[in-house]
């Protein structure tokens, strides 16, 4: 009835203020005590770099600021980071979490800086201030893929590239886990360097996988050997996976689909037992590790975007019940005994159980999937709060709790509890939001931003394909006029050399006068105007001077 539904829709308000509370608790003693740390000590509330020395929290948390809707602290971390951040740094940094939280952060923050309010600059979202910093911490990373066989090394200095002593053995998700990030980079700013380094590594990993389709754990990235055999869909792989899936879809690529389709019935086979996904031997599909790792998490949701909801359900429902007995999912937790594993009792508010829920309730309107995001709520609140923010749980059997509070909390844990709650947030995409002001569309509803929804990161930094496709056709375009041009102004030819550009000039008036100089920001942003109405102007440019 009437009562029952303002009853349910109030709950779920009081739910995301909660959760907004959360939030603003962690955050503000962030900021207090930690920054310009890479993340906050929960239990002495203090600072500690983790993962480089660039405020990792502040550029991990900058999207879900404005998730929950608060585009003047959006903005003013923009500039603060703008201003603050250098990666022209002595450290050595991980390639992958880099990637997935620093150049993923920032690309996120860059693409939603229209709905966020700041100011653009001519040509956004192909240029930006936000997508120069997401490249210049991507170009640091390059050296890594300097390899014989493409794949890159686990670790990187900052300054001064991969040292010679470096190992040359990376984990499966530290090769495989670029392309969402690299794509995005290389289709906004028109430098395919990104995206060819992402595919060379993708594609050199697929070769290595073994005779019934299994990749291990750990790789040797010159010598292509297996150093850790494991396969499974947990840690040192999980991400792997998913980006196949989130980069298929993206860039609507068939090879990387393929790819995961050929995994996936290997995975089926060999590792799937009773909806619960085991360790086995990649070279003989035999079980070394009958456990299930929280990092797993993620498959159920990642199987709801292929399709596949049966089997996403039935093997979140043996997740959930992990969750419900220790409040919390424990790092390794051993399927045949029904309790954790030594040494692995934690849980650092990881996030996948809870992205899982969001796809799921998504797909499926089971509010099974807002219990958990009630049951998550209530137990992080009572095991993990402190009076300077939340502590990961170093023991979910008596609470015992780490003075660490890593920055996918913020980025991650906190956005998809939000998001669970509020299916009707932007980020879900399908416009059903009622807004859609902000939108603009080409000619012919082409280039339209947000249009077709949001693709997440591995760390929950959402990125807009259509941006993509904006700045590509918008590239291709450009490439296009610009080879005209150069034929036109060949020795022979009918024209006159164009004029010099003046200040002002617009930007097809600079490729016609300077082909092959470095790129400027592009003055034509989403929407571009069509070819044919550029084409006009390069007319007029000629008129002009005959
Ligand atoms: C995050 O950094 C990412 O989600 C990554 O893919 C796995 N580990 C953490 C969250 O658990």
């Amino acid at each position: 009835s009437v009562s029952i539904l303002i009853l349910i829709y109030v709950e779920i308000f009081l739910y995301l203020d909660r959760i907004k509370s959360m939030f603003y608790h962690a955050y503000n003693s962030y900021l207090d005590n930690a920054f310009p740390y890479d993340e906050l000590r929960p239990l002495t509330c203090d600072g500690q770099d983790t993962w480089g020395s660039f405020s990792l929290t502040l550029i991990d948390a900058l999207d879900t600021l404005l998730v929950l809707g608060n585009r003047t602290e959006f903005q003013r971390v923009a500039s603060i980071l703008q201003d603050t951040v250098d990666f022209d740094i002595d450290v050595n940094a991980s390639v992958f979490e880099t990637n997935i939280r620093v150049v993923g952060g920032l690309l996120s923050a860059h693409l939603l800086a229209k709905r966020a309010g700041m100011e653009l600059e001519p040509g956004w979202p192909c240029s930006g201030p936000l997508l120069r910093m997401a490249e210049d911490a991507a170009r640091k990373l390059l050296p890594a893929f300097e390899t014989p066989t493409g794949m890159p090394y686990g670790t990187v200095n900052l300054l001064r590239g991969v040292s010679p002593t470096e190992t040359p053995v990376t984990c499966t998700a530290g090769v495989g886990t670029f392309i969402l990030e690299f794509a995005t980079l290389s289709r906004l700013t028109g430098d395919p360097t990104f995206e060819n380094v992402a595919r060379r590594a993708l594609r050199a990993l697929w070769k290595t996988r073994s005779d019934i389709g299994l990749v291990g754990n750990h790789i040797d990235i010159v010598s292509t050997k297996w150093v850790a055999q494991d396969a499974g869909i947990g840690a040192g792989v999980d991400s792997y996976f998913e980006y196949l899936v989130k980069g298929a879809v993206m860039l609507q690529d068939e090879e990387l689909l393929s790819m995961f389709q050929a995994y996936d019935r290997a995975i089926q086979n060999y590792t799937r037992f009773d909806d619960w996904y085991l360790w086995v031997q990649m070279h003989k599909g035999t079980v070394s590790m009958p456990i299930f790792q929280s990092l797993e998490a993620f498959w159920p949701g990642l199987q709801s975007l292929l399709g596949n909801l049966d089997s996403a359900v039935r093997t979140f429902q043996n997740y959930y019940s992990v969750w419900r007995q220790f409040g919390g999912l424990p790092e390794f937790y051993s399927i045949p005994q029904g309790y954790t594993v030594d040494k692995r009792e934690g849980y650092p508010l990881r996030p996948e159980l809870i992205e899982s829920a969001m796809y799921l309730f998504r797909a499926t309107g089971d509010h099974t999937y807002l219990q958990l995001g009630v049951d998550a709520l209530e137990s992080i609140e009572k095991i993990a709060k402190t009076p300077c923010g939340y502590a990961s749980v170093k023991d979910l059997r008596d609470h015992q709790l780490d003075n660490r509070m890593e920055s996918f909390f913020l980025a991650e844990t906190i956005k998809y509890l939000y998001l669970l709650f509020d299916p009707t947030h932007f980020l879900h995409g399908g416009g059903t939001e009622g807004d859609g002001s902000w939108e603009e569309g080409g000619e012919a509803g082409e280039c339209v931003l947000g249009a077709g929804g949001f693709i997440f990161n591995t760390e929950a930094h959402p990125l807009d394909p259509a941006a993509l496709y904006c700045c590509g056709r918008h590239d291709q375009d450009r490439q296009e006029l610009q080879d005209i041009l150069l034929t036109l102004s060949q020795p022979g030819s009918q024209s006159k050399p164009p004029p010099k550009q003046t200040e002002g000039g617009s930007q097809s008036e600079s490729i016609a006068l300077k082909p092959g100089e470095k790129k400027t920001p592009p003055l034509l942003s989403c929407p571009v105007q069509p070819f044919s109405a550029r084409l006009s102007i390069l007319g007029q440019v000629f008129t002009d001077n005959t």
